[in-house]
């Protein structure tokens, strides 16, 4: 290490969620941690920290510091509501039947096609924010409701342009291959063919997506279909991603793992021949609770055998309209433990190390480790299982972001 170094965090118990570290937290007590520029330089036992002269030092008073949280799976960008759906729900209509009726994500899509850039980040703001106070310093913002070339490019854009003014890092989805758009009503096969030749080079060519995504389910797209997405993605060098196994088992998943894909999210319904394809291929588990509650799902995904063959376990809001309205990362790591069965330890590894796994960003994010950014989290707890466990008291008591001391939210 550097004598000299621009920040240095003392007295403070670190939850690394290193796996090379012992415990489940990978936790060094009574830490220091020193970064340079927007990288951590050190990090170990205060004991053995090397002579430093820092420009700002920051007593932890011994409260605990995590690596900043990382929401792997949001449609956060969108226009307009759908608390009617909700109220329709509760009256005993189902979500398929609102989808089938013209509801559901179209009547998302009609409301982001009529809004106009400045309303989509608008109405985006608060919901980004929401996940920023609660210590989140990595959101991943899919696409989805456009379902033509310019209003997927629009969200895309929105979507950039939230991560220039907050403090946050935003990885970008193209989820063209969302739902079937009204006018291409019947022509599914037509409308994979614009995702493919229009919509994912475009995309592509103004760099607005790091990943491409796909719905692969009875109500959405088959996985022949999904395949030709796979395929698109993979010439234009962009890695996929997933939505798979949600309602019934299609076979996504191991469509998913023969593209090596970086994740498979939602798997409610996956089987053991899954699990297996996953545990070869590397492809993460995203864990969606937030979805499953508000769909009052009752098939949980097989966590104990994605805990058995390795897989890792990412968990994310899905925070979407329809599904999932709820803007907390915090929630989705009580109802994993609460609703799926994690460990507090594994929820906090799933919104962290297995989430950036999940991004394909975990060379540089997602634990505290020399080389990696310093996005921190310092929170007034005395234990990490609090994080699981209390929810709404217990925030962060300062946020760096690269770094960089930042106010939450
Ligand atoms: N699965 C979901 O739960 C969301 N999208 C998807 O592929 C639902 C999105 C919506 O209802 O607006
Ligand atoms: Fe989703």
């Amino acid at each position: 290490m550097t004598e000299r170094c621009d920040l240095l965090i003392t007295n403070v118990h670190a939850a690394t969620m290193d796996p090379s570290l012992p415990g489940a937290y990978g936790a060094i007590e009574d830490a220091a941690v020193a970064v340079t520029g927007n990288r951590i330089v050190w990090i170990g036992p205060r004991r053995e920290l090397p002579e430093t002269a820092a420009d700002q030092i920051v007593d932890g008073e011994g409260q605990w510091l995590t690596p900043g949280l990382i929401d792997c799976h949001t449609h956060l960008v969108y226009g307009g509501h759908r608390a009617g759906e909700f109220a329709r729900r509760l009256g005993g209509e189902s979500y398929e039947d609102l989808a089938r009726a013209g509801g559901g994500i179209l009547s998302t899509v009609r409301s982001t096609r009529a809004a106009s850039a400045a309303d989509l980040y608008r109405s985006a703001e608060p919901r980004l924010k929401a996940l920023i106070r609660e210590g989140v310093t990595t959101v991943e913002i899919k696409s989805g409701y456009g379902l033509d070339l310019d209003t997927e490019l629009k969200q895309l854009r929105v979507a950039r342009r939230l991560a220039q003014h907050h403090p946050v890092n935003v990885t970008t989805t193209c989820l063209a291959a969302h739902a079937l758009p009204p006018e291409y009503d019947g022509r599914a096969d037509d409308y994979i063919a614009l995702v493919c030749d229009e919509i994912l080079p475009a995309v592509a060519k103004e760099q607005l997506a790091d990943a491409v995504d796909m719905f692969c389910e009875n109500i959405a797209f088959s996985v022949e279909q999904c395949q030709r997405v796979i395929d698109a993605a993979h010439r234009l060098d962009l890695p996929v991603k997933v939505h798979a196994e949600q309602l019934a088992s299609t076979g996504a998943t191991r469509m998913a793992a023969r593209a090596s894909a970086l994740s498979v999210d939602h798997i409610e319904y996956i089987t053991d021949e899954d699990v297996a394809a996953m545990a070869e291929s590397g492809t993460a588990a995203v864990l969606l609770p937030g979805a499953f509650y508000t769909l009052k799902e009752t098939r949980v995904p097989p966590v104990d055998k994605l805990r058995a063959a390795g897989v890792p376990m990412a968990i994310s809001t899905d925070l979407n309209p329809g599904t999932c309205p709820i803007a907390s990362l915090r929630l989705m790591m009580n109802m994993s433990c609460n609703l799926f069965g994690l460990t507090p330890a594994e929820a906090l590894a799933g919104v962290t190390r297995a989430a950036a796994r999940a991004l394909g960003i975990c060379c540089s994010r997602g634990v505290l480790r020399a080389g990696l950014r310093a996005d921190m989290v310092l929170w007034p707890m005395e234990s990490p299982d609090q994080l699981a466990y209390e929810l709404g008291a217990l925030q962060p008591a300062d946020v760096f972001f690269g770094g960089r001391h930042v106010t939450a939210g």
